[in-house]
Order: structure tokens, then C-alpha cells, then sequence
């Protein structure tokens, strides 16, 4: 089992980028210290900042046309844990893994919770899958899972479930994420309001199973692969079941799951405010779903949600327990440079949020000086942080450089030549 990359590989690219780094930061700090902005504070919190890595998003991803996967990508979760420790050693921002089940189903979760810690790695929240048949499966969700009409779907769906918390509870998770496909194609295929009565007594069922300490995350999303009605479709539909069903229960957000052009920091801001925001799964998107990587396409937004969660945490004292999760599909990229990349964007707009002068911004709200409030937010949006990113990596043992130096290391190259070839890419539509 290799370890990620040597430390001494590290310690050479950074030399090479040490002095520039120092130049760049000292000036960064100067230039925020002349807005009143103490660079310091604003590090630790970067050093206290972590997202987690979505097992799925480590292999390459696909859609319905077609996936192409490249040479030396992992086969299976252990290998999958190999390349999470590659992205913690370069980024130090990832020390957690999201696993999906049955995707990452092994017979021992204890050797699996053993192997993640020998590589510096923990479990986050774990994600149920009732939106597949699995080869041998009884009964089909095709029509539905917690929701079905058979309560006989409906009880394999609740039990799957109950089984993703027990495995979850032995890998050291904290918390499981449900997101069902459930839905219609067709108006009059499915009762509106049966179909979430049925959901409700399904998520009871998991949450009467839920260990003292967890929390149980509803997942909304507009559409697909319904295409007519989704069950859990909103915010407001998440919220509601989630007051509905109690305190343990909250609302994730995937950026990707909301029509365009919703306002999807107000959503943030509204859930928190009511006490029901659990966590995100951060990617971007210019049309649909498109789990494109963090910031690649709409990086303001991404600012302005980190924005509403600087005021959260202030609210919380920094202790919002805010579940911050990548979820993202890599289709053209090498999904270790995707994931790198898309931790450091996140990692930027929260830096960028924290640049914010607070106080001059309350007030110009208060005073109703519309250009001035805005100039304020969009002058902490200019502030090019990649110093202080770098900075950050470095005191942390990272990479100034990740892909530099992930690409210096010839990973990707080396597990080509010792892991099994990919298997040939099966697609949804023939
Ligand atoms: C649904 C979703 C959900 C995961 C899946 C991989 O679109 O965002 O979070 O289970 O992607
Ligand atoms: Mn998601």
C-alpha cells in the first residue's frame, strides 16, 4: 500500500517555490492589512477548513453517452483511499472520504476504517443508493424505492438503509446522506401527495435507527432522472420533512440539484436561519446536474454561498458542524487534478468570504448605500488569495504547487503499470 507522495518530492518542488510564495503572501498581507483585514486569522481558519472527498469522484466519471476511463485509475475502495491520500498529502484541505454503498462494499469495514487511518484518512458522512437494482436484487426500484407503492420495495429500500448506518457506525461516520431518485415521467403516473406520505413513513423507519450522535441529511434535487415529478425535489419539501422527522435531521445541499438561475445562497441563508442546514455537496454547472468541478464555471456563487456561511459560522462561534462535501463526475480530467483543483476553489471562495470587511458592510446595508454595500462584497471577491491558499498548504506539509507536484510524481503513470486496466465502460442508453 503506498502512501501518497513521498514528503521529499514535496519538499523539492516547494524550494523551487518558496521565495515567490513569500514575496506574493508578504504583499497579499500588506495589501488586506491596508482594508483592515488581519491576514492571520483569516489562516487559521483556512487551516481549520476541510472537505470531503466523494469516493465516486475518484475513478472517472461517465454519463449516459458514454465514460471514458484512463489507465492506472483505482479499482475498487482501497485503492480509491491510495488516491485520497494522494490528494490530502498535495492539498491538505481532504482528510475525510464520502463512501457510497454498495459502490464501496467490503465484507470487513473495520480493515476498511484500519486502511483509511494508515493512510492519514477518515470516513464522512456515508451515502445510501436505492436509485439501482443491484444484480440479485428481490424487488426493483424502477418505480420507486422509500416511496414505492409495494411496501415491500419500500422495506428493502428502509433496510438498506439501516444497513448503510451500521456499516457507517463501524468505519466512524457520523451521519448518512438520502438521495432517491424517486419520481414520475408522466403527469397522473404517480399521486403527488401519496408518494411523500409514503417518503415520511420510509424516513422515520431510518431515523428511529439513527445512533444517538448522527445526523440524517435529505438531499433534494429538481429532476433526473425523473422527469415529470421528483419526490424531494426542493428545499422547501426538504425542509418540511426534515422538521417533520426531528432534530437529527437536515437539510444537504448539492449545488447542482436547483433550476437555473435560483438564488442558491438565499436557500442557505433561509435554511440555516431555521436551524436545518446540515451540508453541502459543492461542484458546478452551467445547465443541469453537471457535476462539473467547484468554481470551474460560476465561482461568484460559489463566493456568495461561502458569504451567507462566514455570517453562519459567526453565528455558531465557528461551530455550525457544517458537513462540506465535494460531489462531482470527472469526465475529461484525471479525477486526482479535478479534485485537487475543485478543494482549492472552495477552499479560495471561503478565503475570499472571510476578506470581507463585516462591519463596513452591516453598515452600508443599514444605510441603504446600495454600491457601497456591493463594492464591499465584490471588493473581497477580487482579492486574489492564491497566495495565502499556498501558504496554507505549505505550513500544512502540502504543496505550494499540487498539480505541479502531483504531476512531478508520475502517480497517475506508475499506478498505470500496477493496477488492473479499467474495464471496458458500459453506458445507459443501448
Ligand atoms: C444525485 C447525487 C447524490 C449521489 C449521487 C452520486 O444526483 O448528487 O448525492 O448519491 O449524485
Ligand atoms: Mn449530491
Amino acid at each position: 500500500m503506498e502512501t501518497g507522495i513521498p514528503l521529499e518530492l514535496i519538499a523539492a518542488e516547494n524550494k523551487k517555490r518558496l521565495a515567490a510564495l513569500e514575496d506574493d503572501y508578504d504583499a497579499l498581507t500588506r495589501s488586506l492589512a491596508r482594508r483592515g483585514i488581519e491576514i492571520d486569522p483569516i489562516k487559521q481558519r483556512l487551516k481549520d477548513f476541510t472537505v470531503a472527498i466523494p469516493s465516486w469522484g475518484v475513478g472517472t466519471g461517465g454519463t449516459r453517452f458514454a465514460r471514458f476511463p484512463i489507465a492506472g485509475e483505482p479499482n475498487g475502495i482501497f485503492e480509491k483511499l491510495e488516491d485520497c491520500a494522494v490528494i490530502q498529502a498535495l492539498g491538505r484541505n481532504t482528510p475525510t472520504v464520502s463512501p457510497h454503498f454498495p459502490w464501496d462494499h467490503v465484507s470487513d469495514p473495520k480493515e476498511l476504517r484500519d486502511n483509511a487511518k494508515a493512510l492519514g484518512l477518515r470516513f464522512d458522512a456515508v451515502n445510501s443508493n436505492t436509485f439501482q437494482d443491484l444484480p440479485d436484487q428481490s424487488r426493483s426500484y424502477k418505480f420507486g424505492s422509500l416511496t414505492h407503492t409495494d411496501k415491500d420495495v419500500r422495506a428493502l429500500a428502509v433496510a438498506h438503509n439501516r444497513d448503510c448506518i451500521e456499516i457507517g457506525e463501524k468505519l466512524g461516520s457520523k451521519a448518512i446522506t438520502v438521495w432517491i431518485a424517486d419520481g414520475s415521467n408522466f403527469p397522473g403516473q404517480q399521486n403527488l401527495a401519496g408518494a411523500l406520505d409514503r417518503y415520511l413513513d420510509s424516513m422515520r423507519e431510518i431515523y428511529a435507527v439513527l445512533p444517538g450522535d448522527w445526523r440524517l441529511f435529505i438531499e433534494h434535487k429538481l429532476y433526473e432522472p425523473a422527469f415529470y415529478s421528483t419526490v424531494v425535489s426542493d428545499w422547501g419539501t426538504s425542509i418540511l420533512c426534515a422538521q417533520e422527522l426531528g432534530d437529527k435531521a437536515q437539510c444537504l445541499v448539492d449545488l447542482g440539484h436547483h433550476a437555473p438561475g435560483v438564488n442558491i445562497e438565499q436557500i442557505v441563508a433561509r435554511l440555516a436561519q431555521f436551524g436545518k442546514l446540515g451540508g453541502f455537496h459543492f461542484n458546478d454547472s452551467k445547465y443541469g446536474d453537471d457535476d462539473l468541478d467547484s468554481g470551474a464555471i460560476n465561482p461568484h456563487q460559489l463566493f456568495l454561498i461561502f458569504n451567507e456561511l462566514v455570517e453562519i459560522e459567526k453565528k455558531a462561534n465557528g461551530k455550525s458542524g457544517l458537513a462540506y462535501m465535494l460531489d462531482q463526475s470527472h469526465n475529461v480530467t484525471d479525477p486526482i487534478e479535478s479534485l485537487l483543483n475543485s478543494a482549492a476553489s472552495v477552499a479560495a471562495a471561503h478565503a475570499r468570504a472571510l476578506s470581507v470587511d463585516r462591519s463596513a458592510l452591516a453598515d452600508y446595508q443599514k444605510k441603504n448605500d446600495v454600491i457601497m454595500a456591493f463594492n464591499t462584497l465584490r471588493r473581497a471577491y477580487d482579492t486574489d488569495v492564491t497566495p495565502l491558499l499556498a501558504m496554507v498548504r505549505y505550513e500544512l506539509g502540502g504543496a505550494i504547487d499540487p498539480i505541479a507536484t502531483y504531476r512531478a510524481s508520475g502517480w497517475r503513470a506508475r499506478k498505470a503499470q500496477t493496477r488492473k486496466p479499467p474495464a471496458p465502460a458500459a453506458a445507459g442508453i443501448v
